[in-house]
């Protein structure tokens, strides 16, 4: 069985990072203009606000932890494929939290906050401290040309065809704490739809997309996405012998 798992900031909101849409308007998007700090041209315009944007959101990373919708994620990953499945987890968000709470297979659609990508070479670095317009590149050495390496508005998320085909060939699509309003992610439920593919939302509450599910889970990401694991481990469906030796 593939399950094919979409996560939005809500699954990191009980970890301490913001979100951006909230209706009660404390969504990072509600504080900071967009347009002027996460897109191509606001970049070009004014570096270094941009720069220090993502370079408090970078510390307020390294202070959090995983929370209990992430362990749940990275149990199911292994117990699938130990049944001879495979989880598919596609994620909106530029945290790490997935990766430090045990998965091993996470794509970064819109990017990572922890890496540094250099215009001049295109090498992507690991990069945990402040990111500044006069910091030198470690793979070409030159200055100047590093940005995060997030994907910003009006540029291409990265891994769309090994999304579509991930998609294509689902069992269960699954969009966790996402409030589905950008694009292309919030276009894969009617992808998933489209394929006859079960479709469930795992929300705080209902999202942009929510009429286009089958089934809605609403809670806390912390209490809702353990219980949905643990529920789904134990349907008949999914029982195979773990392959011997
Ligand atoms: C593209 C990285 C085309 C950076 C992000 C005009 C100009 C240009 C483009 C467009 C345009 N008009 C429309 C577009 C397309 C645009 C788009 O969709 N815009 C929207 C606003 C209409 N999309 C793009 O630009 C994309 N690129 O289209 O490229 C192209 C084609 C060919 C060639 C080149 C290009 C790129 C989009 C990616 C932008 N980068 N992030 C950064 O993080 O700073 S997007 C941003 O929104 C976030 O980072 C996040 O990744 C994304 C989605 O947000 P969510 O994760 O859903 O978070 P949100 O706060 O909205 O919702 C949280 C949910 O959690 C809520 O529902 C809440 O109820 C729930 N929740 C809260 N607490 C909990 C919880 N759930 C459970 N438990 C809890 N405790």
């Amino acid at each position: 069985m593939r399950i094919f798992v979409l996560s939005g900031a809500g699954i990191s909101a009980e970890s301490g990072l913001g979100t951006f849409r909230d209706p009660d308007g404390t969504g990072i998007w509600s504080r900071f203009d967009p347009m002027k700090l996460a897109t191509p041209e606001a970049f070009a315009r004014d570096p270094e606000t941009v720069q220090a944007f993502y370079n408090a959101r970078r510390q307020n990373l390294l202070a959090a932890e995983p929370n209990a919708a992430h362990a749940a994620l990275a149990r199911l990953e292994t117990e699938l494929e130990r049944r001879g499945g495979e989880l598919v987890l596609v994620t909106q968000n530029i945290d790490d939290l997935h990766e430090r709470a045990g998965s091993r297979r996470v794509l970064h659609m819109h990017g990572e906050l922890l890496k540094a990508r250099c215009m001049r070479c295109a090498e992507v670095t690991a990069w945990t401290g402040d990111l500044g317009t006069r910091d030198a590149c470690p793979a070409c050495g030159q200055r100047g040309g590093l940005r995060p390496h997030v994907v910003w508005f009006g540029e291409m998320p990265f891994g769309m065809d090994q999304i579509f085909a991930a998609l294509a060939g689902a069992d269960l699509f699954v969009a966790i704490g996402t409030s589905g309003s950008v694009y292309p992610a919030a276009g894969f439920v009617a992808e998933a739809r489209a394929s006859g593919i079960r479709t469930c939302e795992i929300n705080l509450d209902p999202s942009d997309n929510a009429g286009l599910f089958d089934e809605h889970l609403y809670g806390p990401a912390s209490a809702s996405v353990p219980a949905w694991v643990d529920r789904l481990l134990a349907d008949p469906r999914l029982a195979k012998a773990a392959p011997t030796g």
